[in-house]
C-alpha cells in the first residue's frame, strides 16, 4: 500500500507543446489526496528534470528530439527503478507517452514477464522507419518490445523490456501501416473500438485479465489519455473520435482494481493548454482513484 508519484515534464515526443504541464494539472487536480483519502502511504517525489528544448536542433526528422527524450527516459528509468526496489508501486505522470520507454526501461528487469494494458487510440508501435511523424510519443511500445532505433531499445542497457505476448491494447482506433503491420507479424493482443462495442467494455476487461493473469508476474498500465473519446477528455495533443466513453474507463479501472493485477501505472498526454478548464487532468485523478480502489459505495 505504498506509492510513489513521479511527474516527468516532457513534451518532446510529438509537436503539441504543453503537454509538460500535465504532472502539474494531476496535482492541481488533487491526486496526491485522493489516494491519501484511500489509505495509501503516498510519496510524490515531485517532476524529474526534463529538458525543454533539444540543444541539437531536431537534427534527426525520423526521430525528433532524440536526445533530450533518451537522457530523460534514462533519468527516468533509474528513477523508477529505485522506486520498485524500496517495494512502492510507481505512478508516473506524464508528459507525452515517449516518457513510457523509459517508464518501461525501469520496471522492465524487475519482472521476468511483465504484461502491459496499453489504453490508447494509438498503438505506439511506429519505428523511426515506419512513422509518419516522426514523433516519438508514437513509437515507445515498439521500442519497449525492441523494435526500432537502437539507441530508444537499449535505454536502461537492456532490451526487449516486454515480449509481444505479454502486451494488451485497449482502445485503438488510429493505427498507422507500419503498427498494423507489426501488430499481425508478432500477434499482438489488440481490443480495437469494434471489439470495445461489440463485446462490450466488462468483457473486454474479463477477457484482458483472464488472459494477463496466468502468464504475467506483473502488469503495467500505459494509459495515454487520447484513448479516452475526446468529448470527455478534450485536453490531448492527438484527439480522436469514436473513443472509449468516461463510464466505460471507470469500469475498466475498477475492474483492473479488482484484479489486484497492476503493480505500476503511468498516465500520459494531459495537456492543459488544449483543455477545458483542467476537466482531462480530472478525469485522469478520477480515473486513477478507481484503480487505486476507489468504490461508489
Ligand atoms: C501517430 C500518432 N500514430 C504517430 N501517435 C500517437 O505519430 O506515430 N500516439 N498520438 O499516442
Ligand atoms: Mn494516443
Ligand atoms: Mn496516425
Ligand atoms: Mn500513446
Amino acid at each position: 500500500n505504498k506509492l510513489s508519484i513521479l511527474g516527468v515534464p516532457m513534451d518532446l515526443g510529438q509537436m503539441r507543446r504543453g503537454v509538460d504541464m500535465g504532472p502539474s494539472a494531476m496535482r492541481y487536480a488533487g491526486i496526491v489526496n485522493r489516494l491519501k483519502k484511500l489509505n495509501y502511504d503516498v510519496e510524490d517525489l515531485g517532476d524529474i528534470r526534463a529538458e525543454i528544448t533539444d540543444m541539437t536542433q531536431n537534427e534527426n526528422s525520423s526521430l525528433r528530439n532524440l536526445k533530450a527524450i533518451t537522457d530523460t527516459s534514462t533519468v527516468l528509468a533509474d528513477l523508477v527503478g529505485s522506486v520498485v526496489e524500496k517495494g512502492r508501486f510507481p505512478l508516473v505522470l506524464g508528459g507525452d507517452h515517449s516518457i513510457a520507454i523509459g517508464t518501461l526501461a525501469g520496471i522492465g528487469r524487475y519482472f521476468q514477464n511483465l504484461g502491459v494494458i496499453w489504453y490508447d487510440a494509438h498503438g505506439d508501435l511506429n519505428t523511426d522507419e515506419t512513422s509518419p511523424s516522426g514523433n516519438i510519443h508514437g513509437m515507445p511500445l515498439a521500442a519497449s518490445l525492441g523494435f526500432g532505433h537502437p539507441v530508444l531499445t537499449e535505454i536502461g542497457g537492456y532490451s526487449p523490456k516486454i515480449k509481444p505476448e505479454n502486451v494488451v491494447i485497449i482502445g485503438a482506433r488510429d493505427l498507422d501501416e507500419g503498427e498494423r503491420k507489426l501488430i499481425r507479424e508478432k500477434n499482438i493482443n489488440v481490443f480495437t473500438m469494434h471489439e470495445i462495442d461489440r463485446l462490450g467494455m466488462a468483457k473486454v476487461m474479463e477477457q484482458t485479465i483472464d488472459y494477463l493473469k496466468d502468464r504475467t508476474d506483473g502488469v503495467h498500465l500505459s494509459l495515454d489519455l487520447d484513448g479516452l473519446d475526446p468529448h470527455d477528455a478534450p485536453g490531448v495533443g492527438t484527439p480522436v473520435l469514436g473513443g472509449i466513453s468516461y463510464r466505460e474507463s471507470h469500469l475498466a479501472m475498477e475492474m483492473l482494481a479488482e484484479s489486484r493485477l497492476i503493480t505500476s501505472a503511468e498516465f500520459v498526454e494531459v495537456n492543459p493548454i488544449l483543455d477545458e478548464r483542467n476537466k482531462t487532468a480530472e478525469v485522469a485523478v478520477a480515473l486513477m482513484a478507481s484503480l487505486f480502489g476507489d468504490k461508489l459505495l
